[in-house]
This record gives C-alpha cells, structure tokens and sequence, in this order.
C-alpha cells in the first residue's frame, strides 16, 4: 500500500496548521475517514519491544532514561546474548506480537555490535517474525548489512520540530538523523520513524514535525508517536503533561497526512485512560507497543490490552492467520 503516488501530497506548514485548528469532531471524523479508506479500522498491528542493550548511551537526549549524562536509575547492560534474545523474541510471538523491535543505548553500531546484532536478526526472522531494531545512526555500509541480515524495519526517531531539536539533544544534529532516514530507505528497509509529544514544544513544533515525516522522500511505513513518559533525573522530569485532546489531534493528523502508514500508539499508553486510547484508535492509531514493558519504562500489561482490544472489538493483525493455523 505505501508507496501509492497518486496520494502523495506536499504539504505546507500552514495547511498543517489549519488541520491542528479544526473543530475536534471535524478533525476526528475527518482522519477516521482517511482511516477507513486505507486499512481495516477495526485492526491494530502488535510490535514487542526488547531492550537489547539498555543504558550507558553518550547522547544527552533530554527525556531518555538511557543515557549516560543523567541519573536515572537505569543499569546499564551489555548487549544481550542471542538465545536470551530468542526466548524473549518466541515469547513474544507466542503472546501474539507479529514483530519484533530490538533496541539499542548506542550512538551508533560498534563494529563488533554489527556482527552480533547480523546473527540476533537473523535468527528472529527465522522464527517467523517481522524485524525492527532500533540501534542510532548508520553508515551505508550497517545499513546495508543490517538489511543482508533480515531486517525488516529501522526505528530511527526525528523526535521533534528541526527548530526545537536543538533544545532536546545537543550531541547529534537533525542533519544526522535525517542522513541514517536515507541510508535505511536506500538499503531497502522501510521506515519506522515518528516523534515524542509533550516535551514543552509548542503546537508549530508539532505541525512541523509531522510536516518533515510526510514530506520525506517516502512517508516512513511506521509513525511512532509517543507521548513523553516523564523520567526522574532527566531534563525533561517536570515537563508539563499534554493536554489529552492536544495528544489525539497529533494521531489524528498524522493519520491525515500520511495515509498509508501504520501510526503507533507508542509510549505513554501507560499513563492514558483508556477512553483517550479508544479515541486514538478512532483518529487512526492502527499500532501498539504489545508487552509489560517498553525499553525500560511501563507499558500496559499484555492481558490488559488484550481485553481492551476486545472490549473495542479491535483484532489483532495476523489473529486471524493463526486462528486458521490453530
Ligand atoms: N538509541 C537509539 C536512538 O536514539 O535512535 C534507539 C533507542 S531510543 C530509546 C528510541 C526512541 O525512544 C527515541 O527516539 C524516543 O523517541 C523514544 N523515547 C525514549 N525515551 C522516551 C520517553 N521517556 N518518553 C517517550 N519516548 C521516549
Ligand atoms: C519508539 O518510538 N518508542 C520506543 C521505540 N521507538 C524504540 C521506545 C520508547 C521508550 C520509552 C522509554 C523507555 O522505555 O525507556
Ligand atoms: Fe541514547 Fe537513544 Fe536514549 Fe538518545 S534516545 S540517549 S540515543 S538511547
């Protein structure tokens, strides 16, 4: 479906911008029937997070529990071995995830890194299951490896607005990520790549945000957009919580402007009622982080989403598949 150049179409800040101020109920029924036009509405696609090597990032991203330059309480690990990355992956599959997405507390891939994560990749996808690691930048080179392996998707986050980046990570430019977006296009994967709402950016910032992820070259197959789970010791611990609504509109627009694409309700799903996740769903969320835990952080647990799904008369994608195999 992605790819469609018939739907492809440039949008300006300001357009952007109208779609933010519409009325709630238009901009809902609106993104819904954009929804409805590309995916079945009543399927959410599962994806479980493993954190591979968690903690002791150089970055200095101001809301990650991750890095080095805060004190957060996060242990930092080594890289995982690959049969404990294996069980976690077969788990995972068994609980009813359809992918698999393997994170990594690295600026960058060390060489060393590459070829332990090449044989950690290559065995998830034989079990079965989509594959998407999420590691920092690449070289053409990783990247093309990475693919050679059996990954399917690269998480690679712009995060926020270009204007705003600046105020969040001071180690990396949006140049940087931007190239990594291009090296993993050019290899062939297809892209996982969204931001983080409510980090003190302003409305712009957001519209902007979602701007840059429509206009790039292909709109990413995956959005992540997550809502900012405040950790204790980062920069960003007291940031002022988004407003619910001011939290849909962004799923809503994303919905809009990038018609084809999964958009995940990513982190912070932990901290939502329920009603405000349902309404997610209904402005065009078709994705979920599935397990107890995100990276390091709490999700909702695995039983709970199930009978929220339920309760909604959402299916899982691929249910439907293992139903028939059963
Ligand atoms: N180190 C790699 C990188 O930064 O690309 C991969 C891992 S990093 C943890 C992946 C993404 O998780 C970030 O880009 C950010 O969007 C999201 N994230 C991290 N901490 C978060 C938090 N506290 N709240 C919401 N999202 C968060
Ligand atoms: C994404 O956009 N969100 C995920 C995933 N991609 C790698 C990570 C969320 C992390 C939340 C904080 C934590 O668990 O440490
Ligand atoms: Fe490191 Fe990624 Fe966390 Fe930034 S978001 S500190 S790069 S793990």
């Amino acid at each position: 479906m992605a790819g469609n150049t018939e739907l492809r179409h440039h949008w300006t800040l300001d357009e952007v911008c109208a779609l933010f101020a519409l009325p709630f109920n238009d901009l809902l029924f609106r993104a819904h029937g954009v929804h409805r036009a590309h995916f079945d509405a009543n399927e959410v696609q599962l994806s479980t997070l493993c954190s591979v090597k968690t903690g002791g990032c150089a970055e200095d991203c101001a809301y990650c529990p991750q890095s080095a330059h805060y004190e957060t309480g996060v242990k930092a690990a080594k890289l995982m071995e690959k049969d404990e990355v294996l069980a976690a992956a077969r788990a995972a599959k068994a609980a009813g995830a359809t992918r698999f997405c393997m994170g990594a507390a690295w600026r960058s891939p060390k060489e060393r890194d590459m070829e332990k994560m090449c044989g950690i990749i290559a065995g998830v996808k034989a079990l079965g299951l989509e594959t998407c690691a999420t590691l920092g930048m690449l070289t053409k080179d990783q990247a093309g490896a990475l693919r050679q392996a059996g990954l399917d998707y690269y998480n690679h986050n712009l995060d926020t607005s270009e204007e705003f980046y600046g105020r969040i990570i001071t180690t990396r430019s949006y140049q940087e990520r931007l190239d990594t977006l291009s090296e993993v296009r050019e290899a062939g994967m297809q892209l996982c790549c969204g931001g983080i709402i409510g980090m003190g950016e302003s409305p712009e910032d957001r519209a902007a945000l979602l701007l840059t992820l429509a206009n790039l070259p292909e709109p990413p197959q995956s959005v992540p957009i997550n809502r900012l789970v405040p950790i204790a010791g980062t920069p960003l611990a007291q940031a002022e919580a988004v407003d619910d609504f001011d939290f849909i509109r962004s799923i809503a627009v994303a919905r809009i402007l990038m018609p084809t694409s999964y958009v995940r309700l990513s982190a912070g799903r932990e901290a939502m009622h329920e009603a405000v996740q349902a309404l997610c769903f209904f402005a065009g969320a078709n994705s979920i982080f599935y397990g107890d835990t995100l990276l390091t952080a709490a999700n909702p647990e695995a039983d709970a989403d199930r009978a929220l799904l339920a309760r909604l008369g959402l299916r899982p994608e691929g249910s439907e598949k293992l139903a028939h195999a059963a």
